[in-house]
């Protein structure tokens, strides 16, 4: 295997020996600082040089002082098999507070959020936290720590999951682990409102002698948005969701239904289809298309097996609305800690 440790240029520590035992197993290497001032180090590694590489704590890493500014560092399980060290001299060794610049966070599902973390010094180092809450389905690894290199703020990055339901108002709770160099300032928790991009609309109908009601099911699952229209059977169309066609995923609009309906579920007692091609074009006369509400025009074709006199068109108007989200039923909104 190779080993090499190589000192941090800006701290001038260099590694005067590397030990490997045959076979790999314990590693064994000795530094001097040449006058650093820095009364704490650590040890990184990284699996690549150049530009890909990424410098992490080697937590498993212990280091001894033997005296004259020399330090003896010992890995019992060195990674493997290619692997580079480093020795990173801490030069403020002191007690750092470190707490969340904003507490209050939005993201959507699906989406990314970063909470900034903010030091009250320059702080190189591993920097912990946790996640807590109800909704940690949504998130991936409920803790996990970032390294922060000679800097006054960090920031956390968590990719909220995205899943197709419906949901209430879900929180998360974001929250900065206190030990080591680093204590906890007045806000080391963080609260994460998660909005959902899945919804059941309320939508309309409206033509000059006809108008029903119907719910349109809207929801985004990652790679696109799906959408449904959904009939309790009351109106026009019978019980049932019925999926709706777009020029592309990403495209809400225009959607198509098409509803085809066997003689038996028919009121003329004849096989028919339903088409209704919903479409918005924002600027255009009185369209509408927002997150919350959408209007636009509305095409109705309905179209009877062998009867093609019995042929109808409507052109008319349409209007979605989102109901406002569920909210929690758990309590989720959690109090920060002390
Ligand atoms: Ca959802
Ligand atoms: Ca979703």
């Amino acid at each position: 295997m190779m080993h090499t440790a190589m000192a941090q240029s800006s701290t001038q520590l260099y590694v005067e020996t590397i030990q490997v035992a045959p076979g790999g197993g314990p590693l064994q290497m000795t530094f001097r600082d040449q006058g650093t001032g820095a009364t704490e180090y650590m040890v990184e590694f990284s699996e690549a040089l150049g530009k890909s590489e990424v410098w992490a704590a080697e937590q498993s890493a212990v280091i001894k002082p033997l005296g004259a500014g020399a330090y003896r560092i010992d890995i019992a399980e060195p990674r493997e098999p290619n692997i580079f060290y480093r020795v990173v001299a801490l030069t403020s060794a002191g007690p750092v507070v470190a707490e969340f610049a904003n507490t209050r966070l939005q993201v959507t599902e699906g989406g990314t959020v970063e909470a900034v973390i903010q030091f009250s010094s320059p702080y190189t180092g591993p920097l912990s936290y946790r996640i807590e809450g109800p909704a940690n389905g949504y998130a991936g690894p409920l803790s996990g720590t970032i390294m922060v290199n000679n800097s006054t703020t960090a920031a956390i990055a968590l990719q909220i999951g995205d899943n197709p339901t419906t949901d209430e108002l879900s929180f998360l709770s974001l929250i900065i682990q206190v030990g080591g160099r680093i204590q906890g300032g007045t806000d080391t928790q963080a609260l994460i409102t998660i909005g959902d991009n899945d919804a059941v609309w309320d939508g309309g109908f409206v033509s000059d002698g006809l108008e029903f009601i119907f719910k349109y099911r809207r929801s985004r699952n990652g790679s696109g948005e799906l959408a449904a229209l959904v009939s309790n059977g009351d109106g026009l169309i019978p019980a049932g969701e019925y999926p709706a066609q777009r020029l592309s995923p990403d495209q809400s609009f225009p959607a198509t239904m098409r509803i085809t309906l066997p003689s038996t579920a028919s009121a003329l007692e004849l096989a028919t289809t339903i088409s209704l091609v919903l479409d918005s074009q924002p600027g255009n006369g009185g369209d509408v298309l927002t997150d919350d509400e959408v209007q636009g025009t509305a095409l109705l074709t309905i179209t009877y097996d062998g009867r093609e006199h019995l042929n109808s068109t409507r052109f008319g108007r349409f209007i979605l609305k989102r109901p406002p989200p569920v909210p929690s039923s758990s309590q989720t909104e959690l109090i920060a800690s002390p």
